[in-house]
């Protein structure tokens, strides 16, 4: 069944509760006002194809159909920022840019294989500026691989605006799917002081 963004938006205010409450002793990052743009492009995302997300994957991992009770386990466990799946090939980390070789790899071995499933790798924009994303970009066009990026673009690098960081943004090739946001949480955490 699919994820309506009341259940999403719902998600992520019972993390922040319980995170106020001091029961999560690891870092969280919350998602929203993404919640319309999200649910359309996961449309097009088959059960079958394999998802890879970052730091702040919630809302990817509920869309992609991990189960929101097994998801809020492993975020009560302090594991929010690596949620990962076999069973519903969902792959996540918090090492910026990590994700990306490891989702080229899996794109290289779907071709090799025959699969007919997709590589779909979430990005924000300031993980878009790096190295590491254009050679693996380059890679997967000129290997003609099943990878699709998405760019999630808040206009910040954590707190630091991308922009300032690079003086000007990048141009976004036109086979990336690109969407702007304004943030609704802070870059971790809820925005209250929380004593652990
Ligand atoms: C290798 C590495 N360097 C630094 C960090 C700290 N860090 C976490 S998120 C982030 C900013 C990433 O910005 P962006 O890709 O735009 O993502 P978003 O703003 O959506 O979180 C940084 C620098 C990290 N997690 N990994």
């Amino acid at each position: 069944m699919s994820v309506t963004k009341e259940q999403l938006i719902n998600f992520e205010k019972k993390v922040k509760k319980v995170y106020e409450e001091g029961k999560i002793l690891a870092p969280v990052h919350l998602s929203g006002n993404n919640e319309d743009i999200l649910i359309e492009i996961f449309k097009k995302i088959d059960r079958e194809d394999w998802v890879f997300s970052s730091w702040r994957n919630h809302y990817h991992a509920l869309l992609h159909g991990i189960d929101e009770h097994e998801l809020f386990n492993k975020i009560l466990d302090g594991r929010s920022m690596s949620i990962n799946s076999k069973d519903r090939n969902f792959y996540s980390s918090s090492i910026v840019g990590g994700i990306i070789p490891i989702a080229l790899g899996a794109a290289l071995a779907l071709k090799r294989n025959k699969a007919k499933k997709t590589v779909w790798c979430f990005i924000g924009d300031m993980t878009f500026e790096t190295g590491i994303f254009h050679e693996c970009y380059k890679y997967s066009r000129n290997f003609d691989l099943p990878l699709k990026f998405v760019v999630e673009d808040n206009d910040l690098s954590t707190n630091t605006p991308t922009e300032f960081a690079w003086n000007k943004k990048s141009t976004i090739p036109k086979d990336i799917i690109y969407y702007k946001y304004e943030r609704l949480y802070p870059h971790h955490g809820t925005g209250s002081w929380v004593l652990f």
